[in-house]
């Protein structure tokens, strides 16, 4: 059955969609119009135990037995079954998202296929190691390395790209032989359940690919994590989230992978090419409506350039064009929930309360007609604040940035490593010596320098400090996704 014609969503469980009906539902809902678009069946724990049982099961299956090779030849049908249904995972994620459809169609679909064929090649360049060595009694012995798969690896996904980052998750785990059981957000759940349509038709064995829908605490994220049939746990959110699931992990001391919050600082040295630095300056606060984990929310400009990099900025918050997602013209669309949108409005009322300088936004756009229920939160600029103020220091994940000025290289470094968070940073300079030296400095998983949001994906991708655990991406992923043995045989 396809998800978009079948408004009731249900977990994927065995290779099939749990039958509809029985358990308890909740609505989906456009972030855009605020309408229904569908209804999603609760996993309830009994579920969650079939899918761990299905997955368990597939690991010693056809899907056990797969030569690396066959596993690769596996994960590139599974992208071009993605690319089959380019529209419906397109509309499916619209849908769940609110997100324009030329951000959708050049990012998050593209990468969702991109993440398989990227995992299918990485593994074939995976590392291995061999020592010879002489045992005590003068005789040869030889040691190498084994990687098999960890097993059954739970999957717990964020609702700001979704296919895109749960697929980011998938790829690596089926690459590495396990299989997988996967929570996506309450919020979007609809690529999720057409992933396992398109896992049947490229003919990925049963239990090899389970979703379970629901919510996190106290219900389907919340049984998952503390199955003890999980082997282990990758998990995108916010921070805190990550913590309830390193406690519910520390029972069978299965390990974890965590991407999560940041509070990204950039800096922007009067040398910059301005163009270029605004164009992309706008990308990396506005787009997705900020709700990007990568998202520049402190920014530091050189003080020669300050007003007029405000003023820039400022001018292409103003040009961005809410609207009709479906609309090729639109340019910025909606937040994700009703819910989200007062955190949001909810920093922008501290911020004007603390005496921010608010240069453009601060508040909701008025739309008309059926957009008018949705979740349209203004970008916004402020300046003016303290390093120390709450809104400089808290993830607020919206279309926001706080802009200070800075006088020389210390001080911006010694700023925007003033944070919790170290996940992305961004440095704008023509200096080539400066931006290595900055770029060494800066306390960050990941430095763009000149770019934002560039990805190679064989590079580690990660947060250090609160921002996560563990990298992933290319092979360095593999330490979460395999168990490696060393074989030692005394010749
Ligand atoms: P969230 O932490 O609220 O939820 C993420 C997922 O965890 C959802 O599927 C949710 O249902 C589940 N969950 C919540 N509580 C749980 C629990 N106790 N046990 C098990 N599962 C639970 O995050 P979100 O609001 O969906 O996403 C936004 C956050 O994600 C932001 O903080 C953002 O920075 C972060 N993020 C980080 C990265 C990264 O790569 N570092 C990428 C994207 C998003
Ligand atoms: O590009 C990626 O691989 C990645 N993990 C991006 C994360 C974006 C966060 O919102």
């Amino acid at each position: 059955m396809n998800v978009l014609s079948h408004p009731r969503i249900t977990s994927f469980i065995g290779g099939q969609p749990v039958s509809p009906g029985g358990r308890d539902a909740f609505e989906n809902i456009d972030p855009a119009t605020g309408e229904v678009v569908s209804t999603v069946e609760v996993a309830t724990a009994e579920d969650v135990d079939h899918a761990v049982s299905a997955a368990r099961a597939a690991l010693s299956g056809p899907w056990g037995k797969l030569t690396l090779d066959q596993r690769a030849r596996a994960l590139h049908a599974i992208a071009d079954g993605i690319e089959a249904r380019f529209d419906d995972f397109l509309r499916a994620e619209m849908l769940d998202t609110g997100k324009p459809v030329n951000l959708a169609s050049h990012l998050d679909i593209p990468r969702g296929a991109a993440n398989f064929r990227a995992f299918a090649e990485t593994l074939k360049h995976a590392p291995g190691e061999f020592f010879p060595m002489v045992a005590p009694d003068g005789g040869d012995a030889l040691n190498y390395t084994l990687r098999g798969p960890r097993g059954v690896i739970g999957v717990i996904c964020p609702w700001n790209l979704p296919f895109l980052l749960m697929t980011w998750k998938v790829a690596p785990a089926l690459a590495c032989g396990n299989t997988v059981v996967v929570k996506p957000s309450e919020e979007t759940p609809s690529t999720a359940a057409l992933l396992g349509e398109v896992m049947r038709e490229a003919g990925i064995p049963d239990g090899v690919y389970n979703v379970v829908q629901g919510f996190g605490p106290g219900s389907a994220g919340q049984y998952l994590t503390e199955h003890q049939g999980i082997d282990g746990i990758t998990f995108t959110g916010e921070t805190r989230t990550g913590e309830a699931i390193m406690r519910a992990a520390a029972k069978g001391v299965r390990p974890v992978s965590f991407e999560l919050g940041g509070k990204n600082a950039g800096i922007v040295f009067a040398d910059c090419d301005m163009e270029k630095a605004l164009e992309q300056t706008a990308r990396a606060v506005f787009m997705n409506a900020g709700q990007v984990c990568l998202q520049t929310e402190r920014l530091y400009v050189e003080r020669p350039i300050f007003d007029a990099f405000v003023e820039g900025l400022a001018e292409r918050a103003r040009a961005l064009k809410p609207g009709d997602p479906f609309d090729k013209a639109t340019s910025f669309g909606p937040v994700i929930s009703a819910e989200h949108k007062d955190k949001i409005t909810g920093y922008y009322d501290v911020a004007a309360r603390h005496g921010a300088n608010v240069v453009t936004g601060g508040g909701l756009y008025a739309m008309d007609g059926r957009l008018a229920g949705g979740n349209w939160v203004e970008p916004t600029i402020w300046t003016g604040l303290d390093d120390a103020d709450t809104v400089l220091r808290e993830e607020i994940f919206g279309p926001c940035v706080h802009i200070a000025p800075f006088d020389d290289e210390d001080e911006a470094i010694t700023r925007a490593n003033d944070s919790e968070f170290g996940l992305a940073s961004m440095l704008w300079t023509q200096d080539l010596s400066r931006a290595h030296r900055v770029g060494a400095r800066l306390q960050s998983g990941i430095t763009w320098v000149n770019c934002w949001f560039l990805r190679d994906l064989r590079t580690a991708f990660g947060g250090m400090k609160h921002s996560g655990i563990g990298r992933e991406g290319g092979v360095h992923g593999l330490e979460f996704y395999t168990e490696l043995r060393n074989i030692c045989i005394k010749l």
